[in-house]
């Protein structure tokens, strides 16, 4: 294929317009050993999509390192570097400060390059917040953390992280005849923590592959922009959410439609909510939670009291924060506490 096939899949990155409008090259192929169904896979599959060819894609430990670089074999047909668990945040940096180092002394031809750091939510909502942090201030410095959450460390036997949701069975939070409900904290607002805290990162987004296009689209947006930008996706997972892998895409759907994961993007300040989640905003009744959990082994163990406990924290966040499911904090009321 001539070169010039590529012009637009890759630095000049217009957003598709539909699903037939979307490049067919891929970059993340076979050679991987995700499990059936796996979301964090077609996350991948769609981000390097999205990027195109001249990316390099770095990724910290986890299910995406793991099962895609087994000895010998490897999906990636850009290049591809595994870093440690919490350090996606200082090897998105680092390549982007190397890079622009190389180009500027004429090591290598000045060219836009796509730098990508993908990490799961233990090695980025968890473990490695503070190098993400910090990358987000260095605005002389492009690169995307893109941050696939399958709500579970994964990889090591589905450990409870702080993007567990609430009340779910994982390996540390088995329920018991005893006590029920072992993990009793809410999700963490990751993706609307930094984007609330970081003044300098000009993009943050939430995405869901169920809607592969608007997914992509905000790969392109932030690469577009350029400083360092961040990305959550929700990865519904097989294994750690136990349910028949036929559902994936089905579940990614319902958390939007139910309003458990809200699909947003902030750029330069402004937020914007997107696709289904702006229809709600906009009026949309949300499905009822229940629709989503109960179709996850994780929460068989729920009873009509833990689902409305749910259910109330859900609509908290949309019925009383400040920005609805991106900022949750609501003003004082008179007589109210
Ligand atoms: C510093 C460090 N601690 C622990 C581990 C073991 N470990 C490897 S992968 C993993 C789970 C990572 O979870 P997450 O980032 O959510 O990715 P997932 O496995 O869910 O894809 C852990 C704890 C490690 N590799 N390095
Ligand atoms: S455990 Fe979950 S995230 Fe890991 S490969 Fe399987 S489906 Fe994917
Ligand atoms: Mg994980």
């Amino acid at each position: 294929m001539a070169d010039t096939a590529f012009t637009n899949a890759t630095q000049i990155l217009e957003p598709f317009k539909g699903v037939k409008k979307v490049t067919i090259e891929e970059y993340f192929t076979s050679g991987h050993r995700t499990c059936q169904g796996c979301e964090s896979a077609l996350v991948m599959k769609l981000m390097v999509k999205a990027a195109g060819p001249r990316t390099i894609v770095l990724g910290s430990t986890g299910c995406m390192y793991v099962a895609n670089t087994t000895y010998y074999t490897t999906p990636w047909v850009v290049p591809w570097m595994h870093t440690q668990l919490g350090s996606s945040g200082s090897a998105a940096l680092g390549t982007s400060a190397g890079l622009k180092a190389l180009m500027r002394k004429g090591k290598m031809k000045s060219e836009p390059i796509n730098v990508i750091a993908f990490c799961g939510d233990g090695g980025g909502a968890d473990m490695g917040l503070g190098a993400i942090s910090a990358t987000l201030t260095h605005k002389e410095y492009n690169s995307l953390i893109l941050l696939y959450d399958n709500e579970s460390y994964a990889n090591t036997d589905i450990q409870l992280s702080g993007s567990t949701p609430y009340g779910a069975n994982t390996t540390f939070s088995p329920p018991g005849s005893v006590k029920r409900i072992i993990h009793t904290r809410w999700k963490k607002n990751t993706a609307g923590m930094l984007a609330a805290g970081h003044p300098e990162c000009r993009y943050v987004a939430t995405v869901d592959a169920s809607y592969a296009v608007e997914m992509m689209n905000k790969v392109r947006k932030a690469l577009t922009i350029g400083g360092p930008t961040f990305i959550h996706s929700l990865d519904p997972c097989p294994k750690g959410w136990d349910y028949d892998p036929m559902l994936s895409h089905e579940l990614g759907e319902l958390a939007v439609e139910t309003g458990v994961f809200p699909l947003y993007e902030v750029e330069d300040g402004v937020v914007r909510h997107y696709g289904k989640t702006k229809a709600i905003v906009e009026g949309r009744p949300r499905k009822p939670v229940r629709e989503y959990l109960l179709k996850q082994g994780r929460f068989a163990h729920f009873t009509e009291e833990d689902l409305e406990y749910f259910q109330a924290k859900v609509d908290e966040m949309w019925d009383k924060w400040e920005i609805p499911g991106v900022i949750p904090f609501w003003k004082e009321r008179p007589g109210t506490k």
